[in-house]
């Protein structure tokens, strides 16, 4: 892996100087990348195809032999990766070295199944702390910032994703892990935390539990937030720059491809630059796996091209979104992700109507005399689908007002989004609030 050199360079066009951890890699030109992106290709499916059965398997099925594969073209013939293969292969039978050359292990929560367990060896764990570092870059942090990590450590990528990319930039990490949100905020602004990274959601709870303490974050000495492990919307990102006084940046990553950094905002805030120097990024069609045009909406697959223990080959992440290779105003020449709508998995069909939670929340935050909390609640009546939308009520609103509130919702939920529901509206803290990722949907619909 290339050194790596933090430099300020040029200027952007929000005024600010353009920064980078690695700056050739960042700015390599899209050709050099693409070559980069192949000569790792094939290392990556050699790895594969020695080490791990069912990847050979696969590729003998298909024909295809790894050196051959020098085009798009060619990898399109290589077969998908689904998150099952990890569950049928639990717990170690997809890694590519023998658990002795594995340093570390984590795990998904596999609240829809058996967990996942995705390895690392001691190279793996440090690509994964520089592309952290080069993310927190991109995002404004800087060597000599304080960075409170509110992510949680344990089995859950987030908090040691986090903390090995702070102290690789240089920076002095607060390792607070999730839950105590008093102490999170007294620490906050004791310790002279610059940067913040958490969920979104419980960054947003932060807010509130500070405001109800009369302490003004805004008066803290955060400046930036690094925020992601679950899907917001651009109404959340206003709300919570708003109450915190922070740049808000959106961060994306996935345990079975490494963690947090595989893509991450840059202070453009405009799409996620996935780090195509170690990732390989297809959008496709989910129905006819074909690839969608440029701009169009579609599911993120991620071949992995520097990871030794686990390789992962087309991994269908589930995750909807669109890419864009435009050049952006920050230098970076990798491709961006527009922001993650939100899971296929988590769209709701009402009324043959597709809709993902986070097109709701985009209505809801921000509206007059309610709180940005709110969940989905989903019902089968009859043979169709129905949401209703639980929203809470801003302290200080009269109950008299609800009704009102409640059709000002649906109202424009119907405008905008074309679903028709029911809104509820809480009182005030009634809504769960986050600790981690959020629980936006109670799906109530009998398990088929
Ligand atoms: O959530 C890794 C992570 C930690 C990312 C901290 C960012 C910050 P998993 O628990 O394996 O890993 O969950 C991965 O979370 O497939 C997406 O559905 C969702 N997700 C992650 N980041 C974003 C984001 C971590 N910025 C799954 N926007 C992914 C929307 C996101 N969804």
């Amino acid at each position: 892996m290339g050194a790596s050199n933090t430099s300020e360079i040029g200027v952007s066009k929000g005024g600010g100087a353009a920064s980078y951890f690695d700056q050739h890699a960042e700015t390599m030109p899209r050709e050099a990348l693409a070559a980069l992106q192949f000569e790792r290709l094939r290392k990556t499916l050699r790895n594969a195809y020695d080490n791990v059965p069912l990847h050979r398997r696969r590729m003998d099925q298909s024909g295809v032999i790894p050196e051959e594969v020098r085009t798009l073209e060619d990898l399109r013939r290589i077969p998908f990766t689904y998150k099952n293969d990890l569950r049928d292969h639990y717990p170690f039978g997809m890694f590519a070295r023998p658990l002795a050359g594995i340093a570390r292990l984590h795990a998904s929560s596999g609240t829809t199944g058996k967990a996942t367990v995705v390895g690392y060896t001691r190279d793996d764990i440090a690509t994964w702390a520089e592309l952290m570092a080069r993310s927190l870059q991109a995002a404004g942090a800087r060597a000599g910032d304080v960075i409170h990590n509110s992510y949680g450590y344990g089995l859950f990528t987030g908090g040691l994703g986090a903390h090995y990319g702070a102290e690789r930039l240089g920076a002095t990490v607060v390792p607070m892990s999730g839950g105590s949100t008093e102490r999170q905020i007294a620490l906050i602004m004791d310790l002279g935390a610059t940067v913040l990274c958490a969920t979104p959601s419980y960054a947003l709870a932060m807010a509130e539990v500070a405001e109800q303490q009369g302490i003004d974050m805004r008066k803290s000495q955060l400046r930036v937030g690094v925020f992601g492990a679950e899907p917001w919307s651009s109404a959340m990102r206003a709300e919570i720059e708003q109450r915190l006084g922070v740049r808000a940046i959106d961060i994306y990553g996935l345990s079975e491809i490494m963690g947090p950094g595989v893509a991450c905002e840059c202070v453009a805030q405009s799409g996620l630059h996935g780090w195509e120097d170690h990732f390989l990024f297809e959008l496709l069609d989910p129905e006819t796996q074909g690839p969608v045009s440029e701009g169009d909406a579609g599911e993120l697959v991620i071949t992995t091209l520097t990871k030794q223990a686990l390789p992962m080959l087309r991994y269908r992440t589930r995750d909807i979104t669109r890419l864009t290779t435009a050049p952006c105003d920050c230098g970076r020449t990798h491709l961006r992700i527009l922001r993650i709508t939100g899971r296929s998995d988590d769209m709701l069909i009402i009324r043959g109507v597709n809709v993902y939670p986070s097109q709701i929340e985009s209505v809801l935050v921000g509206r007059p005399m309610i709180s940005p909390h709110y969940q989905l609640v989903v019902e089968r009546r009859g043979t169709l689908d129905h949401v209703t939308i639980e929203v809470e009520a801003l302290v200080g609103v009269d109950a008299e007002a609800f009704p009102s509130i409640a059709r000002d919702v649906a109202r424009h939920v119907k405008s905008l989004i074309g679903i028709t529901t029911d809104v509820e509206v809480k009182l005030p803290g009634e809504i769960p609030r986050s600790q981690g990722k959020a629980v936006r949907v109670r799906d109530l619909r009998p398990k088929e």
